[in-house]
């Protein structure tokens, strides 16, 4: 079963949206994806949503980003959104668009662009009941804790002139 479906408006979107799958594969999370819209697709993106068996559902979407929160709007599954820097705006508008949905209906959102953040809050949800995840995202914050240390030590090493 795939435990995670990634949604996307246009196939311009896969670029960043790549990332969140990267991150999946990584944690050997089985996922699917798929180029479907809010306002192109309307009936395709409500079968899609409808017909998934799995745990949450990533969506990625630029300009007047309707996606998020028409997803959310057809399951109860948590819909973490990545507003997409798609136009003039730079992401700005997908940002609005989607993180002031109104009451009732939420969509987590994440930051312009932010394809990776998505997938690991998705890997964070998953972990809650999958306690060898938990495990693995424990070692994935030790590596980068690890990894911050190695970089302060390397700038210390500059300044000391070594
Ligand atoms: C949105 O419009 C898509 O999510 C994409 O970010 C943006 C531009 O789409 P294309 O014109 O590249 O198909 O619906």
């Amino acid at each position: 079963m795939n435990n995670v479906l990634i949604l996307m408006g246009s196939d311009s979107d896969w670029n960043i949206m790549k990332k969140a799958a990267d991150t999946l594969k990584e944690f050997s999370v089985p996922y699917e994806a798929h180029v479907s819209s809010a306002h192109r697709t309307p009936e395709k993106t409500m079968t899609l949503v409808r017909d998934f068996s799995g745990a949450c559902i990533i969506v990625g979407a630029g300009a007047a980003a309707h996606l998020g929160g028409v997803v959310a709007a057809h399951t109860v599954k948590p819909v973490i959104a990545v507003p997409l820097n798609a136009t003039a705006l730079h992401g700005l508008d997908a940002l609005l668009a989607t993180v002031q949905m109104p009451s009732g209906i939420p969509v987590a959102t994440m930051a312009i662009d932010g394809a990776k953040n998505a997938a690991l809050f998705a890997l964070s949800i998953l972990a809650v009941s999958d306690e060898k995840l938990r495990s693995r995202l424990e070692e994935y914050r030790r590596t980068m804790t690890d990894e911050v240390e190695a970089k302060d030590q390397k700038l210390q090493q500059l300044l000391r002139g070594a």
